[in-house]
């Protein structure tokens, strides 16, 4: 069988600020355990990632902090990155569509994808009203102004987007505008912008997104939430014309000789997407490959594009990008052929967290109101490896769920290392204490012996199934439940009175026990890097012990295993949260 290849991004953070669990749990934790699953099965694969530095939201920060934007978003970007490296969330990337060393061929790939789509007809000039706030003197795009939603009625509406129903909007459909800048009341002013012509890319879109409703398109069927934001808005209200510029000097310029062009750039959410291509081109360089190897990634149809996003950010991977990279293409046809941009194979999307503090509501998470627990704050106390688990078994695949700081700790003392931790501990020290350290032979195996090596293999079947599927939860109950099974056998086997009674027995035991630890080795490492690390250690495999297909290969008898380590450590809630 060929290799498979995949192009995995995680949604560019915006660089305005560091990241909090909410963010981890979104987009990144569940695409770098995707990318070390797929690489565990020995693709091929290219992760990435970086920030999101042009439009109004780091330019806001800035002004809030009265910074430069550009060293606000340089900041930004390294605490990002030492983040992401704490939680062993490793990028093969984290570009920035801002940032020194990515600017320029950034702003290249963006420019380009506007022309091509502008050579095609697919804008429209227009002049109309936006909102203009005569206080400051300029207009308000996006963030810049809030008010009511036209449609769901939430007052967290900005002038691209709802927060409330996360439909896009234009911003002089909002009712009751407010200025962000000065709070005042803006008004109308003509002025001129490209709009993109989603009406004519509306029929291809929906073709494509009913065949990833249905999983015709190989792989497993999109997420409801994705399909009913994309596809059924599509259905229900059809799709606008989007304005896909803005009257601000930060950011991509325009790149049209057209005095009407002056002091605008891209939409910020034109040219984000683009840094994942941008960052691709420029991983592929550092790699000593040409710039254009990007193409190998991006438009061979054998290599899959995988998007990780939060809640928020759907209709802009399931409609606006797709729609500018159909608008490139050159034929009328939906999946591209070699030299066009390949559509999306999947975009997977996570709904929110809110916060729950001990003794405290439920909350939203905000960064305003210090309701968050930090990725910087966390890591100053503990190791990642209990924020990946309970992250992963909390995560929002389907809907709203909380980081409740009394089920964080529960979960780990409880879960990780009551299950996980206690069956390495109790087989490995036994191991130690019995058998010199070394494998005991396996003996002649009874139905007990034989049925635990078989829950290995269907653990290794099943987390395999659901992680292909980015179910990441259901993966995880597997590998947690194998962990669960272990420790039955072990009490049910009861190794520690066979020792007095029948050495051979008790050899056997502890002979699957390592075998069921050998397993579980392979299948949380994708979870559990640091962890499954460490098991590794104890365990010393032949080979890449993260090697999918050898998840159930035999630890011969005689092999000399390492010295026993703690794997889970108990965790006190005062120790990180304590206010
Ligand atoms: N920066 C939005 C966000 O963080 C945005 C993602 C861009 S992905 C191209 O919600
Ligand atoms: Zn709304």
């Amino acid at each position: 069988m060929a290799q498979r290849r995949f192009l995995v991004t995680a949604a560019l953070p915006y660089s305005n600020g560091r990241l909090h669990v909410g963010h981890i749990a979104g987009a990144y934790l569940p695409a770098d355990t995707y990318v070390r699953y797929l690489r565990a099965t020995g693709a091929d694969v290219r992760f990435i990632c970086g920030s999101d530095d042009n439009g109004v939201a780091a330019l806001k920060t800035a002004r809030e902090q009265g910074r430069d934007v550009a060293d606000l978003t340089r900041h930004y970007n390294r605490c990002q990155q030492a983040d992401f490296a704490g939680l062993w969330i490793n990028f093969d990337i984290y570009g920035g569509t801002h940032q020194p060393d990515y600017v320029a061929v950034h702003e290249r790939f963006s420019q380009d994808f506007f022309l091509k789509i502008h050579e095609k007809g697919l804008f429209t000039k227009r002049t109309d009203k936006q909102l203009y706030d005569l206080e400051a003197q300029q207009f308000l795009p996006d963030r810049f102004v809030r008010g009511r939603c036209p449609h769901c009625g939430s007052d967290k509406a900005f002038g691209d987007q709802c927060e409330g129903c996360g439909r896009a909007l234009d911003q002089i459909s909002l009712l009751d505008p407010v200025s962000m800048m000065t709070s005042s009341k803006p008004v109308l002013r003509d002025t001129v912008h490209w709009y993109l012509r989603l009406d004519r890319l509306q029929a291809r879109l929906a073709a494509w997104l009913t065949e990833k409703k249905n999983g015709r398109t190989g792989g497993a069927c999109w997420r409801p939430v994705v399909i009913n934001q994309s596809l059924g808005r599509i259905e229900s209200e059809g799709l606008p014309e989007r304005a896909m510029t803005r009257d601000l000097t930060w950011g991509v310029p325009l790149p049209l000789d057209d005095p009407d062009a002056k002091g605008k750039s891209l939409y910020v959410w034109f040219d984000a997407p683009i840094g994942y291509v941008s960052f691709t081109a420029a991983l592929c360089r550092r790699r000593g490959e040409a710039l254009e190897d990007y193409e190998r990634w991006w438009k061979d149809p054998e290599c899959r594009v995988v998007h990780f996003i939060g809640e928020d950010n759907i209709v802009f991977h399931a409609i606006t990008w797709p729609a500018m990279l159909l608008a490139t293409h050159d034929s009328e046809s939906i999946q591209g052929e070699r030299h066009e941009y390949q559509l999306p194979h999947n975009v997977v999307a996570n709904s929110f967290m809110n916060i729950k503090f001990p003794g405290k509501d439920e909350e939203k998470i905000s960064k305003s109101r210090g309701n968050a627990v930090w990725i910087e704050d966390y890591l100053r106390t503990f190791d990642p490896d209990p924020l990946r688990y309970y992250l992963t078994v909390a995560a929002p695949e389907q809907a709203r769920t909380a980081f409740d700081v009394d089920d964080f700790i529960a979960r780990n003392n409880g879960e990780l290392l009551n299950a996980f931790g206690n069956f390495f501990n109790r087989t490995l020290t036994f191991a130690h204490r019995y058998f010199e350290g070394k494998v005991p032979a396996p003996g002649e195996r009874a139905a007990e012996d034989r049925e635990q090596l078989q829950r290995c293999g269907d653990a290794v079947r099943m987390a395999g199934e659901a992680l292909e599927a980015c179910r990441f939860k259901a993966a995880l109950a597997e590998v947690m439940s194998l962990a669960r099974a272990g420790n039955g056998y072990f009490d049910a086997t009861k190794p520690f009175q066979t020792r007095k009674s029948d050495m051979e027995a008790c050899g056997r035991a502890i002979n699957v026990c390592l075998q069921t630890a050998r397993t579980l080795t392979t299948i949380i490492a994708p979870f559990l890097p640091c962890t499954a690390e460490k098991c590794a250690k104890m365990l010393r495999p032949d080979g890449d012990y993260r090697a999918w297909a050898a998840a159930t290969s035999e630890l011969r008898a005689e092999h000399p295993l390492g010295e026993p380590e703690i794997l889970v450590k108990k965790l006190e809630a005062k120790e990180l949260f304590a206010d």
